[in-house]
């Protein structure tokens, strides 16, 4: 990872970091277990490449900081509601996540339900509060709401749930991870680059490949993970797919095809970015990032 990478990632978290805690509403504020429980999922853990990938995708379209900063935010906080619901019991009943107890753990489960419907509704305060027009916020808010919704990540989770012990294809295998978090991260993008100048149909199509190589390698890499890393390093429980049932890359292909795959789509990102030239380094180097992550 090049220095000028690492310095604009670590700048940009910590900027994440201060943002989230202005646009979360404050624990001083009734009721006031719930915010606390609210800044417990969102602050202090996460690598916050969601935020990351809408400020890079935003610096190739000229966004203005302050929009850049609300979309962030508002898909960081879908994002943290969407682990808060998958960790509770009737999900995937994990105890561990950011290195920290789940919600559920922390509070209880009704909070942890009540914690997710509240970032929910929060991240679309957070965006519509932006000071832009309404005719570039309107079509924000909704790829937002359709990257979330029944036909975008819970749709995606609707479908993971019910394949636990089925025998999936790969192209059953990648439908579903487009929709579970590949949606969010092309959302993560487009959202980015929506905030700045009109993008071109060709623009548009460039940067669907890239969101779309990087959300199946992010998965890729995830099922790698799961198999390979400890739960300290992960911040989450390990091994938890095998143990589960779940069907993965590496149960479908194994761990060696697995790595290659995710290889080939992080070269397929990188090409897709060909026609942004050196403005396009940080979605470059943040393709490197979610292959070459370790937890
Ligand atoms: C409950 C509606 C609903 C959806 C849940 C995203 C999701 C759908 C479930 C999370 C389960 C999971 C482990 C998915 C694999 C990919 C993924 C989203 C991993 C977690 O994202 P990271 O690695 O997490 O970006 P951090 O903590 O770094 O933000």
């Amino acid at each position: 990872m090049n220095i000028s990478f690492r310095n604009w990632m670590k700048e940009t978290q910590a900027d994440v970091e201060v943002a989230l805690n202005q646009y979360l509403p404050s624990t001083q504020t009734v009721p006031e277990n719930l915010h606390e429980a609210m800044a417990y999922a969102v602050l202090d853990g996460g690598k916050r490449v969601r935020p990351l990938l809408v400020f890079a995708a935003g610096k190739l379209f000229d966004a203005p900081q302050e929009l850049l900063s609300r979309a962030a935010c508002a898909v960081e906080m879908i994002h943290a509601y969407s682990l808060v619901h998958d960790d509770m019991p009737c999900m995937d009943d994990d105890a561990l996540r950011r290195g920290k107890p789940t919600v559920h753990k922390q509070y209880n489960e009704a909070t942890a339900l009540l914690v997710g419907d509240a970032l929910q509704a929060q991240a679309f305060i957070v965006l519509s509060n932006a000071k832009a027009s309404a005719d570039r916020i309107l079509p924000m808010l909704q790829l937002l709401a359709q990257a979330s919704g029944s036909i975008g990540m819970c749709g995606g989770q609707a479908i993971d749930l019910a394949s636990v012990g089925q025998a999936l294809t790969l192209s059953e295998l990648e439908q579903m991870h487009r929709l579970k978090t590949g949606a969010l991260l092309r959302a993560s993008v487009l959202l980015g680059a929506m905030g700045g100048k009109l993008l071109s149909p060709d623009e548009i199509q460039a940067l669907d490949s890239y969101s779309s190589a990087i959300g199946l390698a992010f998965q890729v890499v995830d099922d790698v993970l799961d198999a390979t890393a400890d739960s300290a390093t992960l911040g989450k429980t390990a091994g938890k797919d095998a143990a589960d049932n779940k069907p993965t890359y590496v149960s479908l292909l194994g761990l060696d095809a697995s790595r290659q795959l995710a290889a080939q789509l992080c070269s397929d990102a990188h090409q897709a970015l060909s026609q942004f030239g050196e403005s396009a380094q940080h979605l470059h180097d943040l393709a490197d990032l979610i292959v070459q992550r370790k937890a």
